[in-house]
């Protein structure tokens, strides 16, 4: 076999995003683009020479093209070895396991997590350090500067590897073992909680609906919840992961998931309903007819994590992004525990767990772990709130009614203004940027301001600093406004805008979210300019 080297000049735009590089598939699949991002991975983390890597993804389009060129590479950069799942599949969090597992040198993760897939729609590649989390941004600074400076790439010319045979087969000299993606993860949860407990949750009639949104969680999903649990046959849906997710959008919302999102407020509703995104790595929680927020569920997992054998010497720490309610800051406050806020995005969590100041961490977007992995993990939160459940015996609804009245109900939404001119989004934020000073004091749509910042996070263990993390109005009574712009998206701008108010009136309790948030809506409306700027009344996506 032959090691090429082929010369090749930057292209443009190999920026990593809040979770690693995406693109239009058809982005990555023209010549040389896939080949340069890889080969400044490698070139940005010092090289890959007798390095032992992790290798899967999704399963979405392109994924097994990107494998085996990704195979090659790594072989002709003198890779010992490359970890790999069968079939090039890995969720984000099994993948993490396996490189801390396994003690690697890192891993390569092919996904565009909740984006679409498909030749039309998107593909994504992340970079993950030998602690199994995403990248942190020295490296994927560096990894974009060699992006910018590269001239050649290395590859092997042979033939594709079987990588739907399991076990260890060699590459020009690099062994490529070949796993079985869902047995490490799933051996990883029995460790973690009380199967004989939800194992008899089931047995008594508990029902639940899994959907895995045609995604990578639908293995998973199945051998943990049926097989090592006697879920009921038929409660994982759209359980067969595809290459377009069935052409749907696997985001597990109340707007993507809206086949879970019926089965819950049918008359026959199942007790639990969960759903989880294209790589595995975020979580939808509900009950019959009720969805729980995943700032809510953050909270009530920090509440009750004691409940599962991995938490039960308690969890010292709690962690979320800064966008993400404060329902965890007054569960942290009441319990005693320390409460970190950071910027949006999980790589920002890996120095707090890594440093054993938090153990459970999550983002309102939908992502909730822990200290088990380096990534936010969709099955594990879906598992820990059955373990709880079997463990209280009550319901998701009582569950989150018990929660409110002790700590009190910190209402939220997250409005998306997607497709948004990237010149007029940016002109929105840099009208707001210029105004903050200005703003404590005024009123908005009858409330006052009482402080308005820029957000930027130091990083307490290495002293690290990111800017420019978001924009936050707090108005009175607890109230708060946050905007920025999503660092995922691959057309236009997605502009964010995340809606809190604060209540410990339990007459209040029942309202619904978006009438009990009409007045901080009207006032994030008003503080921003959103018409004015986008044209824009109405958000394409509630949260
Ligand atoms: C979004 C979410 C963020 C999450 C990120 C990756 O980022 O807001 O909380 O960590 O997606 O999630 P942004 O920049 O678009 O707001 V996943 O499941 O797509 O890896
Ligand atoms: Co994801």
């Amino acid at each position: 076999m032959e090691r090429l080297t082929i010369e090749t000049t930057p292209i443009d735009g190999q920026k990593p995003g809040t979770s690693g590089l995406r693109k239009k598939t058809k982005v990555f699949m023209q010549p040389h683009y896939l080949e340069n991002f890889v080969q400044s991975i490698f070139d940005g983390i010092g090289g890959v020479e007798g390095k032992t890597l992790v290798l899967g993804g999704d399963g979405r389009y392109f994924g097994d093209r990107a494998a085996q060129v990704i195979l090659r590479m790594a072989a002709a950069n003198g890779a010992a070895r490359v970890i790999v799942g069968q079939g090039a599949i890995l969720s984000t969090p099994a993948a993490s396991n396996l490189i801390r597992k396994r003690q690697t040198d890192g891993g390569i993760i092919l996904s565009a997590s909740h984006n679409p897939g498909g030749p039309d729609e998107d593909f994504g590649v992340k970079f993950n350090t030998p602690n199994g989390g995403p990248a942190p941004e020295d490296v994927t600074n560096r990894i974009f500067e060699a992006t910018k400076a590269i001239a050649q790439y290395h590859v092997l010319e042979a033939q594709d590897i079987d990588l739907a045979t399991l076990g260890p087969v060699s590459l020009g000299g690099m062994e490529v073992e070949v796993v079985d993606p869902v047995a490490d993860y799933a051996e990883l949860m029995e460790s973690l909680f009380d199967f004989d407990a939800i194992r008899a949750l089931f047995k008594g009639g508990f029902r639940i609906c899994f959907d895995a949104m045609h995604a990578v969680t639908g293995p998973y999903a199945t051998e943990i919840l049926r097989n090592r649990l006697g879920a009921p046959e038929g409660c994982v849906i759209n359980a067969t992961p595809l290459p377009d997710f069935g052409g749907g959008h696997p985001d597990p919302n109340p707007v993507w998931a809206n086949e879970l999102m019926e089965a819950m407020h049918g008359p026959d509703a199942p007790d639990f309903g969960a759903a989880s995104d294209g790589d595995g790595d975020r979580n939808m929680i509900m009950g019959p007819s009720m969805y729980v927020a995943p700032s809510d569920s953050l909270a009530v997992l920090a509440a009750n994590a004691e409940r599962a054998p991995a938490y039960a010497n308690g969890i010292a720490g709690v962690a979320r992004s800064m966008p993400t309610s404060r329902a965890a800051d007054v569960v942290a406050e009441k319990k005693g525990l320390a409460c970190y806020e950071t910027p949006t995005g999980w790589k920002f969590f890996g120095n707090l767990l890594d440093d054993g100041r938090v153990r459970l961490c999550g983002e309102e977007s939908a992502g909730t772990g822990a200290d088990h992995v380096r990534e936010k993990d969709g099955l594990w939160a879906v598992l820990l709130w059955l373990n709880i459940l079997a463990a209280t015996g009550r319901g998701v609804v009582e569950t989150m009614q018990d929660h409110w009245r002790t700590y009190g109900r910190n209402f939220y939404s997250r409005h998306d203004f997607e497709g948004i001119e990237t010149e007029k989004a940016e002109a929105l934020m840099d009208d707001l940027r210029g105004r903050l000073s200005d703003l404590p004091g005024t009123n908005a749509a009858g409330r006052t301001v009482e402080a308005a910042d820029e957000f930027s996070y130091t990083d307490p263990v290495d002293g690290s600093v990111a800017t420019q993390q978001g924009l936050r109005v707090y108005l009175d009574g607890g109230a708060r406004v946050v905007l920025r712009l999503s660092g995922t998206g691959t057309t236009g701008a997605t502009l964010r805008v995340y809606l809190e108010d604060r209540s410990e009136d339990p007459a209040t309790f029942d309202t619904e979210v978006q009438e009990a948030l009409s007045g901080i809506i009207a006032a994030a409306h008003e503080i921003a300019r959103i018409q004015h700027h986008t044209g824009r009344t109405e958000p394409d996506v509630r949260a």
